[in-house]
């Protein structure tokens, strides 16, 4: 640690030294820097070594569903070249990658017969890691469900998915979990029901009625749960496991303690069908009423599975959902409308608030007594065109982390037991129904050669990492 950063550092300046600007608020020792992909989005190559076609091959390949008319049949080449990839991850710093592993790579059928070579891509991509100082973590399912899933049982309507996806969880497991030590079971189960089975802006681009969105929900979260009690039977013990969900954020609007308390209630009323399931073993009352005749058909044993205690929780946060009030109602919460000045990043959806890496976490821990937390994913896409010299300016970008990692070590220094952080995203992918059109990555990505350069965002991420503490 240089002297600077220490207080007697500051004592030993001399009295016309000015105040060293680089923060003194450490993140804890041992706290895990990465970065987070997944398979969709970066692979390509997805007609190699015996893959299937996906959901998402089929949804992007269907006019009209992606904006640019992209799909992921190339991506960033990551299959190519994640040699190339893990140094870039190594040149930052990090210690840990979150990726996520192809289902119809290792089933191509979904279920049935497994296909060697799919496994082997993520054993040579694990062994790379390992060999470069970067621990694994592996999601097992990024919403890239084998198209034959969806075509044989509905996907997701059927409770032959949760079933078919626990088997394919042991698979995995029973085999990487001599190297891969963590888990996460189901990438955001909220965005997949709501934009792949509401609103059809993802695959497999259902617009359900509110039953079968409710029924979809029960069974993604049966799978989640399916899928950790598979895992403690297959996989090597001490196997950490654990959602990576993307929460309904909750923000008290004013920070007084009837806010505090209003925002906790909001926070498990509005998550009742993922996070409150998974943790509680019950669907509240709540969610139920308002479910009425539509609510999901469901047996005591599914939330006795739903909520098989996990080792962690992860949580992608990206942006404040609500911004609460205390209120005199029957819910004890009110839900402030966002003015139309609300700032917005490049992607319309993305609202900078800061603080939402503060309480969703926090929330998170005191409503449920989890004792280790990841952000699984949090980052900002912005324009990041090249400048005449070359490099990508991405000033956007570090005013965002910046302020997301301050509020992110002020949880640290509370207590809040967030473990780690992965940032979304090593470099520019595939982004869903908005094709290349999103930059996520600190490093740009030329998708017509390839190539990867740093943006100014990796040198901030690189100095946060060497210091331990926002730079
Ligand atoms: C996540 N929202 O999606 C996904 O896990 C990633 O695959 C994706 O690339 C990344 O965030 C960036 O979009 C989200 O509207 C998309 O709140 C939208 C929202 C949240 C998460």
């Amino acid at each position: 640690m240089s002297t600077l950063s220490t207080a007697s550092g500051q004592a030993r300046r001399g009295r016309n030294s000015k105040p060293d600007p680089r923060s003194r608020a450490t993140f804890p020792n041992g706290f895990l820097w990465g970065t987070a992909t997944s398979s969709y989005q970066i692979e390509g190559a997805v007609n190699e070594d015996g893959r299937g076609p996906s959901i998402w091959d089929s949804f992007a390949h269907t006019p009209g569903k992606i904006s640019d008319r992209s799909s992921g049949d190339t991506a960033t080449d990551h299959y190519h070249r994640y040699k190339e990839d893990i140094q870039l991850m190594k040149a930052l710093g990090t210690r840990a990658y979150r990726f996520s592993i192809a289902w119809p790579r290792v089933f191509p059928e979904g279920t049935g017969a497994a296909n060697p070579k799919g496994l082997d891509f993520y054993n040579r991509l694990v062994d790379e890691l390992l060999a470069n100082g970067i621990q694994p973590f592996a999601t097992l399912y990024h919403w890239d469900l084998p198209q034959t899933m969806q075509d044989r049982f509905g996907g997701w309507t059927s409770r032959d998915t949760p079933k078919a996806f626990a088997d394919y969880a042991a698979h995995v497991t029973s085999r990487l979990s001599d190297r891969v030590r963590h888990f996460f079971t189901i990438n955001e189960c909220s965005r997949h029901v709501y934009l792949g089975h509401r609103e059809g802006a993802d695959a497999p681009g259902l617009k359900l009625s509110p039953a079968g969105v409710n029924q979809v929900r029960h069974h993604i979260a049966l799978g989640h749960g399916m899928a950790v009690q598979a895992i403690r039977t297959s996989a090597r013990a001490g196997t950490k496991v654990g959602p990576a969900e993307n929460a309904v954020s909750c923000i008290p609007a004013v920070e007084t303690p009837e806010n505090i308390r209003a925002a906790e209630i909001a926070m498990r009323e509005l998550n009742a069908g993922y996070l409150t399931v998974m943790m509680e073993g019950k669907y509240t009352e709540a969610f139920l009423a308002q479910a009425g005749k539509d609510a999901p058909k469901f047996t005591a044993e599914d939330l006795r599975i739903i909520s098989a205690p996990v080792d962690f929780v992860g949580l992608n946060v990206y942006t404040p959902d609500h911004y609460v009030l205390a209120a005199d109602n029957e819910r004890g919460f009110a839900l402030a409308p966002f003015p139309a000045s609300f700032p917005r990043m490049k992607a319309g959806w993305l609202r900078p608030g800061p603080e939402v890496i503060y309480w969703v976490p926090r929330h998170v821990a005191g409503l449920w007594n989890v004792k280790s937390i990841y952000i699984t994913e949090n980052g900002t896409s912005g324009s990041d065109q090249p400048a005449p010299d070359g490099n990508v300016y991405d000033t956007d970008r570090i005013m965002y982390l910046r302020n997301y990692l301050t509020q992110l070590q002020r949880a640290t220094s509370q207590g809040v037991p967030v473990s780690g952080y992965f940032l979304w995203s090593l470099m520019d992918n595939f982004e869903w129904g908005d094709g290349f059109e999103q930059r996520f990555g600190v490093y740009h990505v030329d998708f017509d050669t390839g190539r990867r350069t740093p943006k100014l965002s990796a040198s901030f991420y690189r100095e946060t990492i060497a210091r331990n503490a926002v730079a």
